[in-house]
């Protein structure tokens, strides 16, 4: 036990800076906004704070294109506000993880900019061709914008030119960059898009129905190479961790990134889970099926070194609108899914209003939205002559907005006094911080309250776990450590269920504010914490 690391006992809560508390009421979230709210975050009972990107950006990806890596974003701030949020934020015992986006920059960073000239000493910063190959990119359509009469990669959008990780130039200012945040006192690094920086060839790729090419940049050898050079010269000299953001990855492929004598990353975030209610694409939604969801996450708990637990982020549908039921259940299947998240093996990560709940946005129409990859792939199914209402069903549901509304924190918002630059949820009149706070039942109570159980256990810590049962939307799984034993029970559906296993034990928290076991029946959406007695 003592030996645990902060990063594997501790909690993290990731924030998206644009969304989360504006302080000088110009309707966009900024750093002295997460600063007034620093009391809260800790109230929570969380370790660590993960900020998406406060860099300086244009803000075609929000934050993710980034023109400046040694500055701040203005729109949320100066240089001396981010101090201030490193300093006081550690005083309260929370540290910051930062987003580091090294597969691409801003085509407005001066290394683009001035690589655009062929005979530039940044000519090779990035990668330039004189045609372009068949490969297709994440938000839909070619990876090659021309400039000159050269053509560039980008594979996410234009204004997003990749780095050419074959120059050692890279490596010298990715190092620099790194070294240049740690010594402020960061915690570490969430790696951007991590398994797909090393771009073996530019070969035209096997055709799919999408990301034609990425056989030529997942998962390469080179890219494994660059993350032993990052950890050895960098991360090893501080305590810190990263968390690499891994798009398609296996179980073998993760544990090639974070076994610890791999000396890469420590954990990485993986998607099979997620994409367990699409079909074929992320914007193609299917029904969600709970049996098919707890089996993944099964594997991946008993297959993978270590997890970075999540149901949700900046990308992601909310959790509760997904995987829950937003409406006649959100208390309750909000809570089941906490319990879910936080009673697994590996480090939890909360996305900012999770913890109260937070649903899908409420948009009304395309003009509502603001993210680059909704209005992409909305042209694209456009082109492929998808019916308008079909088109705007499968943005309502996938849209990353969803996520990305300013966060609810009174009855009026609360998020800003200006003009907020996504809508805020008109439900923020019933899902909002101060309701939670004032009522004992409230989703937030029961995440401080599991989050405390959580950390105050070895076996939620350190434990081995094993899947009991996940059959019928039910599932049962054990935590054990030395002697000790924990039991989830999670009925991830709206039907009540009869459990397949005796509970036995003490109730260390339940959503339904169970007093005992005796009546086997689930209710919908209800989730149990047993404490077993005695030696396993
Ligand atoms: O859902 C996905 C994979 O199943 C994708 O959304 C994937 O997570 C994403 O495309 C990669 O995300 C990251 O890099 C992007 C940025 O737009 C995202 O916000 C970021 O999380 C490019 O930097
Ligand atoms: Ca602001």
């Amino acid at each position: 036990m003592e030996n645990t690391k902060l990063w594997q006992k501790g909690i993290v809560y990731q924030i998206y800076p644009r969304s989360f508390m504006d302080y000088n009421n110009d309707g966009i979230g900024d750093l002295q906004g997460i600063i007034s709210k620093l009391d809260y975050i800790k109230d929570l009972g969380v370790d660590i704070i993960w900020l998406s990107p406060v860099y300086k950006s244009p803000n075609d990806d929000n934050g993710y294109d980034i023109s400046d890596y040694l500055d701040i974003n203005p729109e949320y701030g100066t240089m001396k506000d981010m101090d201030e949020l490193i300093e006081k934020a550690k005083q309260k015992g929370l540290r910051i993880l930062m987003d580091l986006v090294i597969n691409h920059t801003s085509d407005e960073h001066p290394w683009f900019t001035q690589s655009q000239d062929p005979k530039s000493e940044y000519r090779d910063y990035y990668i330039w061709r004189k045609e372009p190959n068949n490969w297709t990119g994440f938000f839909s359509g070619s990876t090659w914008d021309k400039i000159g009469d050269s053509y560039y990669l980008h594979l996410f959008s234009k204004k997003q030119p990749d780095l050419n990780w074959k120059n050692p130039k890279i490596m010298e200012e990715v190092q620099n960059i790194m070294h240049f945040w740690l010594k402020k006192g960061i915690y570490g690094f969430r790696c951007d898009v991590i398994n797909i920086i090393y771009k073996t060839s530019l070969e035209n790729g096997k055709k799919s129905l999408v990301l034609t090419g990425s056989e030529h940049y997942h998962s390469q050898e080179g890219c494994h190479q660059i993350l032993k050079t990052l950890r050895s010269e960098v991360m090893d000299q501080y305590d810190a961790f990263t968390v690499g953001e891994t798009v398609l990855v296996t179980t073998k492929q993760a544990n090639d990134l974070i076994l610890p004598e791999r000396k890469e990353l420590n954990m990485v975030f993986a998607f099979e889970h997620m994409e367990t209610d699409q079909i074929n694409n992320k914007w193609f939604k299917t029904r969600f099926k709970p049996n098919k969801f707890m089996k993944v996450i099964s594997k991946w708990q008993e297959e993978a070194y270590w997890n970075a637990n999540y149901l949700g982020n900046h990308d992601q549908p909310r959790s509760v609108s997904r995987f829950g039921d937003d409406k006649k259940y959100h208390l309750e299947s909000a809570k089941m899914l906490a319990t879910l998240n936080l009673t697994l093996k590996g480090t939890p990560y909360i996305f900012e209003g999770d913890e109260i709940g937070m649903t899908n946005g409420d948009f009304k129409s395309m003009d509502d939205y603001k993210d680059i990859e909704s209005f992409r792939i909305y042209t694209l199914m456009k082109k492929m002559l998808f019916p308008h209402w079909l088109r705007y069903k499968l943005i309502q549901k996938t849209s990353r907005d969803n996520a990305r509304t300013p966060m609810q924190w009174t009855k009026q918002g609360g998020f800003t006094k200006g003009n907020p630059w996504l809508k805020v949820n008109a439900n923020t009149k019933t899902i909002n911080v101060d309701n939670n706070l004032d009522d004992p039942n409230s989703i937030y109570n029961y995440y401080k309250h599991l989050i405390k159980i959580r950390k105050e256990s070895d076996v939620l810590i350190n434990g081995s776990f094993k899947p009991l049962y996940m059959k019928r939307n039910i599932f049962v799984f054990r935590r054990t450590y030395q002697n000790q034993s924990f039991i989830t029970v999670l009925n991830m559906s709206k039907n009540k269920r009869k459990c397949p296993l005796d509970m036995k034990g003490n109730i260390s928290i339940s959503n339904y504010n169970r007093t005992d076991l005796n009546d086997q029946l689930l209710q919908p959406y209800e989730a149990i914490l047993i404490k077993e007695e005695g030696a396993k």
